[in-house]
């Protein structure tokens, strides 16, 4: 692997799913990392997925909040960052409809924070933006897939946001001629996942049913599809998305979509479990507005910048499964 060892990030939403997998794929890489964490008045929730990282010294991490533009400003003065990941969101779809002007913000006027930061302490960085697929909502090419030029119609107040951090990133690459890159990313899973979204929580739920912990799983909708990748595949598609040749903006994706009904297929069998026997469909996970069907096409992505997905999906889920197997034995 090359080595990286002048570079400098900043990884605003450290202590997240992908904040800590891109922390550990860039020190394996040499980098100098420097993180951004929130407070909580319980202090270890905002490390739990970056403990082992913070007890060998390996990162640095400050408080901070894309609300709270002078702690980003300090931040950004005292590390001056080569490359800034702005990962930090309110990133639950559902959770968007019960707070839109908390999801609004963080995920749009923070966005801004983050950028004018930028622009104003270290202007030379390259900034990343956690875009989504969530901001193409219900639209797809005639070839089924969603890809760059695809139309946005979001169906959420969390798309919305994200549209709008889009668009700004966009924005400031033109109007400041500043180096901002944003990466469309389709979702992404991994044992690390939330346990409040639906890999996970089947994956978990499905072993606590296994274990006699649980006897039953409450789902929202089974017909919504879902173009399902690996976290460890995305954050290499970020580092690479960053360091491709000019400012843009990249769908990264596997190509693939299956239904939520075959997650649990897929989970259940696993465990030699039929799923039919456990599952209730409640309305409290039935969201106001769906986004039906997501596939991704991630040509781009692999013609510029050479990357690939390399987990498959069944893989991947097993993985969880063998997680939690693991740890409520
Ligand atoms: P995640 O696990 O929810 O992590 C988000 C991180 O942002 C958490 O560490 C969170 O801290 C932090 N954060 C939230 N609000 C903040 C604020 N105001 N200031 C500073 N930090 C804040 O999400 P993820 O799955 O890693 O996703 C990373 C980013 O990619 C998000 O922006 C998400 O919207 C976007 N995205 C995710 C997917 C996906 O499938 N995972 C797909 C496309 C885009 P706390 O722990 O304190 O809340
Ligand atoms: O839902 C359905 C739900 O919450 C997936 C975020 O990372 O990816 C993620 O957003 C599907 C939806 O992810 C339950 O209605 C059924 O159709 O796991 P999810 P999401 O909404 O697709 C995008 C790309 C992001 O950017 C977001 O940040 O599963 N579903 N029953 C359920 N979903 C949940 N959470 N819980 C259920 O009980």
């Amino acid at each position: 692997m090359s080595s990286d060892s002048d570079k400098v990030a900043l990884i605003i939403g450290i202590g997240g799913q992908d904040g800590s997998y891109l922390a550990e794929y860039l020190l394996e890489l040499n980098y100098t990392i420097y993180g951004i964490v929130r407070r909580h008045s319980v202090c270890e929730n905002q490390s739990t997925r970056i403990e082992h990282l913070l007890q060998d010294n390996k990162i640095i991490c400050f408080y901070g909040d894309i609300n709270d533009i002078a702690s980003l400003t300090e931040i950004m003065k005292k590390t001056q960052p080569t490359e800034i990941y702005n990962l930090a969101a309110q990133s639950h779809v559902q959770v968007s409809y019960e707070m839109p002007q908390f999801t609004c913000q963080t995920n749009a006027i923070g966005t801004l924070n983050v950028l004018e930061a930028c622009r104003i302490n270290c202007p030379d960085a390259r900034l990343y933006q956690a875009s989504t697929s969530e901001m193409f909502g219900n639209s797809i090419d005639d070839d089924g897939f969603q890809r760059e030029t695809t139309n946005f119609k979001p169906v959420s107040p969390y798309a919305c946001s994200k549209v709008f951090g889009h668009y700004l990133m966009k924005n400031y690459r033109n109007a400041y001629n500043m180096k901002t890159y944003n990466g469309i990313l389709f979702n992404h899973e991994s044992p690390r996942r939330g346990i409040n979204f639906v890999t996970n929580k089947v994956a978990k739920t499905a072993v606590e049913i296994k274990y006699g912990l649980k006897d039953k799983l409450y789902l929202g909708t089974l017909d919504s599809y879902r173009d399902w990748g690996h976290a460890k595949d995305y954050v290499r598609a970020m580092h690479m998305i960053v360091n491709g040749p000019k400012p843009d903006d990249y769908v990264v994706a596997t190509g693939e979509t299956h239904s939520v009904r075959e997650l649990c297929e897929v989970v259940f069998s696993y465990l030699d479990m039929n799923y039919k026997e456990y599952i209730i469909q409640s309305e409290k996970y039935i969201r106001p507005e769906e986004l039906q069907y997501l596939k991704g096409d991630y040509s781009k992505a692999k013609k510029i910048l050479g990357w690939e997905p390399k987990y498959k999906f069944n893989e991947m889920m097993y993985e969880m499964v063998d997680y939690w197997l693991e740890k409520l034995k």
